[in-house]
This record gives structure tokens, C-alpha cells and sequence, in this order.
């Protein structure tokens, strides 16, 4: 889907070319921001954390109900790795560090990595 264009402060009120009568014709001239890149925050399966203990991790730091978080846990189990949501760099750093610290607070070996998307 096509954004609307945004228009930046560079708003100007051009007088040239008017015989210097004063009279200027308003421009505005379109700056383009990028768009920030995206990264996957992964979870990865290990033999030992327990289950409950990932849908808890889910529901805490990824604001997923129990039953969002139970479908992403039983993906990891079986699949080894599984996609707990997508965000700028910033924010998924945040949340895979909290993902490991909550986990070695309760001695669990659970991990959790991101990736570009
Ligand atoms: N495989 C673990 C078990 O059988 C459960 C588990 C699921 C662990 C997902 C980590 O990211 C994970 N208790």
C-alpha cells in the first residue's frame, strides 16, 4: 500500500520571479526519512527449561496472551527455533537481555538471539 507523502519543515515562501512585488508562491519540499531496519527476536529450544517457564518469558517481555504465547512455545519445542516478534535494534536488544537475565535468574539455560529480518 502507498504511504501519503509527509512534508518536511522546509517550507519555503519563494519570491523570485514576481518583479519584486513581495508576493511569493508557497513550495514545500518532500524529504524522504528511511525506514529504521527491522530484527527478528528468536527463541531458541533447549532439553531443560520447562515449558511454563517460556510461556511465562513470552507473556512478560513480548506482551502475548497464554494462548499466543503457548502456540510460539510448542513452535520452539518442536522446530528448535521459533519467531517471538519484530522489532528496531534497539528494542530487540533490550528484550533478548531480558530474556537471558530473567532465565539465569531462575537457572535456565533458556536463550534467545536476534537476526536482521
Ligand atoms: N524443550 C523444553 C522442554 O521439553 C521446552 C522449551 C520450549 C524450552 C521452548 C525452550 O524455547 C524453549 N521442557
Amino acid at each position: 500500500m502507498t504511504q501519503p507523502s509527509r512534508l518536511s519543515d522546509s517550507d519555503r515562501d519563494d519570491d523570485a520571479g514576481t518583479g519584486g512585488t513581495g508576493v511569493g508562491v508557497a513550495t514545500k519540499t518532500k524529504t524522504r526519512t528511511a525506514k529504521p531496519a527491522l530484527y527478528k527476536v528468536l527463541m531458541l529450544n533447549d532439553d531443560y527449561t520447562p515449558m511454563e517457564f517460556v510461556v511465562l518469558t513470552l507473556q512478560r517481555f513480548f506482551r502475548m496472551t497464554i494462548e499466543d504465547a503457548t502456540r510460539v512455545m510448542l513452535h520452539v519445542h518442536q522446530r528448535g527455533v521459533g519467531v517471538c516478534g519484530i522489532f528496531t535494534y534497539e528494542v530487540a536488544e533490550t528484550k533478548v537481555n531480558q530474556v537471558i537475565d530473567f532465565a539465569r535468574q531462575h537457572q535456565h539455560p533458556l536463550q534467545c538471539t536476534m537476526e536482521k529480518d
